[in-house]
């Protein structure tokens, strides 16, 4: 309407990426912001695909119509290619780790200084039923740019990561980030095809959640047990009972956003989340939200994974939550 103000102060991801780099504490060659900016494009290709996904079932990927279903590659396999082609097409990337990968991919010429871990569509299993799924990265600077790059330049702990992020495909395409000065969020505006800054320096919310699948219940070991326990008959305070609400999608990224907007706490306490691209990068984020992220019994950034894909049970979400957690953990283990 034509009193409706426009606005002129809008901060794309490239712009925002770019004077993060201002700030950057040791002189920054931009290197990094290329990097990022290339995991932007690849997240809006995805985007693109993931949601067309139903449609390419019967239109097909060149828009004529297909009987056959098979000619759509499977959307994480295509994800996957999107994500390694835009990353090595930086010439700034020197080892790729992908959870579709089993081997780490090396990139010899150019080589770039830094190795990017992804799962480059977490949760796509619930792709069929339309639920939210993404995109999970985190960034690691070669610990020596003299010598050979190998798997020992990602099996280390996630305090050495220099960003991470994840972008979820749901009711819009969101992408939240953290090179270590906070986290901030990016809407993709379909019509211009930019990110657009709209949730800047995001603090963990305060709402009492628990997110857990308790179809594990049989698996889980006392402290998680005592925990849900207190949170399902949690003792009145001053006469009123602090009721817990229970969320659980199933698709880490939707899981993980719900956290960090609203507050309370993710568990997956039986070790299936892989640690380097899904356990690091969303511990990395809610710590830099003000929230915190365990195993049970250390600080999950601390953890040092000794392999690829080695998996970790984990804690992530509102700082009290997960403490009490840890106490529980304490007790149980002094118990022992
Ligand atoms: P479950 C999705 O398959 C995934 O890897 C994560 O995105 C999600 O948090 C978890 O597994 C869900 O696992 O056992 O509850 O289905």
């Amino acid at each position: 309407s034509p009193n409706e103000e426009l606005r002129t102060d809008i901060v794309t991801l490239t712009s925002h990426i770019i004077a993060q780099q201002q700030l950057s504490p040791k002189p920054a060659t931009g290197d990094l912001s290329l990097l990022l900016s290339a995991i932007g494009s690849a997240c809006k290709w995805i985007s693109n695909v993931v949601r067309k996904a139903e449609l390419l079932k019967v239109i097909g990927a060149t828009g004529v119509t297909n009987v056959q279903a098979e000619t759509v590659q499977k959307l994480d396999i295509l994800s996957n290619e999107i994500f390694i082609n835009l990353l090595k097409g930086t010439g700034r990337a020197a080892v790729l780790v992908s959870e579709e990968n089993e081997e780490a991919i090396f990139i010899d010429t150019p080589r770039g200084h830094y190795c990017v871990v992804f799962d480059p569509l977490d949760g796509s299993s619930n792709i069929d039923c339309g639920v939210s799924v993404g995109t999970i990265f985190g960034i690691y600077e070669l610990r020596d740019r003299s010598s050979k790059p190998s798997v020992k330049d990602v099996l280390r702990p996630g305090t050495e990561m220099v960003a991470a992020g994840y972008c979820m495909y749901g009711s819009s395409t969101i992408m939240m980030l953290t090179s270590g000065q906070g986290v901030d969020g990016f809407t993709l505006d379909p019509n211009t095809g930019e990110f657009l800054l709209t949730h800047k320096q995001v603090k963990l919310g305060k709402k009492k959640i628990y997110s857990i699948n308790e179809g594990n219940a049989h698996a889980f070991d006392d402290a998680v047990k005592e925990y849900l326990h207190s949170v399902k008959f949690p003792p009145a305070v001053n006469g009123k009972v602090p009721a817990y609400s229970a969320r659980y999608v199933g698709s880490m990224v939707a899981d993980v956003h719900r956290t960090l907007l609203y507050g309370g706490i993710f568990m997956y306490p039986t070790g299936k989340l892989r640690i380097l691209y899904e356990c690091f990068p969303m511990s990395f984020l809610m710590e830099q939200a003000g929230g915190k992220s365990s195993t049970g019994r250390i600080r999950m950034l601390d953890v040092v994974p000794d392999n690829l894909h080695a998996r970790a049970g984990i804690f992530l979400g509102t700082t009290e939550e997960v403490e009490k957690v840890e106490a529980l953990y304490r007790k149980m283990d002094a118990a022992k």
